[in-house]
């Protein structure tokens, strides 16, 4: 077992936010999802205060080793999650997080303020890659930022509350270290990589809404150097994602520092990566083979 923000957690995979739809697979794949479960924990697709219907198309592009996504949020809002998605994601044999982002310090208030109260929520992830609509700028791009809304939300749970660090800034470990002193429990890095193609065939940007985020083995080595230098300067539990498609890709993640390692879009390729990445690390651990 491995312990993470006081959880007991069976090995250290879990999955990146957005990137594995557990209801929809619960739908085509039955209860044997239950019983093969890819992950240690499970971490929901971000939610908003409000319904929100996403971005149009495209909203997906194919990069050489990777993929630029501009998904938009789609979901049903706090309280649609609440009453459509969490039963069913109370039902997965693993803890559950829930990621929450909002455009001021009230909306993230009432999401933690609603979850705090629910023994199904196991810890909240913040993800701050969004625009405060007072101050115009990006939370996660600012320390200063990110640190007065750590300080909003601290006290209204005890839950573990997991920074999700964006990787579009000079220095994220100073963003790193304003989530700790803030009162975060963890941090959790990279979100995508700002990006933009453009289609042979038109001319036009690939994505529709003109640029996105990109993902996939093509940032592992900007994953790997942006954790090595958080998890170097700060005391927190660093989870590690970004174009992990391996057992020796996770083993590279935990050298750099992270306890746990976040499988994202290797499981759009492979529903069960999770499970072969988890397997694949502990035999390299039987094997003696640190990385
Ligand atoms: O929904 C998205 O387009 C999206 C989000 Br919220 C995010 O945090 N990272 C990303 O790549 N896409």
């Amino acid at each position: 077992m491995v312990e993470f923000c006081g959880l007991e957690l069976r090995n250290r995979v879990i999955n990146a936010s957005g990137t594995f739809d557990a209801i929809a697979a619960r739908q085509v794949y039955g209860d044997a999802l239950l019983e093969h479960f890819p992950f240690a924990a499970f971490v929901s697709k971000t939610i908003t205060p409000e319904p929100r219907a996403g971005n149009e198309p495209q909203r997906i592009w194919e990069t050489p080793a990777g993929m630029i996504n501009s998904i938009g949020l789609p979901n049903k809002g706090l309280d649609g999650f609440v009453a459509e998605n969490l039963p069913r994601l109370a039902e997965l044999p693993v803890p559950l997080i829930v990621s929450v982002m909002a455009t001021d310090h009230e909306g993230f208030a009432r999401m933690v303020s609603a979850l705090d109260g629910r023994d199904e929520v196991a810890g909240l992830e913040l993800n701050v890659s969004c625009p405060n609509v007072h101050s115009g700028l990006i939370v996660g791009e600012q320390p200063t930022e990110t640190a007065a809304l750590l300080e909003a939300l601290r006290p209204l749970t005890r839950k573990p509350l997991i920074v999700k660090l964006t990787p579009n800034v000079a220095d994220p470990a100073s963003v790193a270290v304003a989530a700790e002193e803030g009162g975060a429990d963890a941090v959790s890095l990279i979100n995508t990589v700002k990006a933009a193609a453009i289609d042979p065939a038109t001319g036009m940007p690939g994505i529709g809404v003109g640029q996105g985020g990109l993902s996939g083995p093509a940032i592992r080595p900007i994953a790997v150097g942006q954790v090595r230098m958080v998890a170097a300067a700060v005391g927190l539990p660093v989870v590690g994602m970004g174009g992990v498609c391996s057992g020796a890709d996770a083993a590279e993640m935990l050298a750099a520092g992270a306890t746990l390692v976040a499988v994202g879009t290797e499981s759009f390729r492979d529903p069960a990566a999770g499970t072969r990445i988890a397997a694949e690390l502990s035999e390299r651990s039987r094997a003696g083979n640190d990385t």
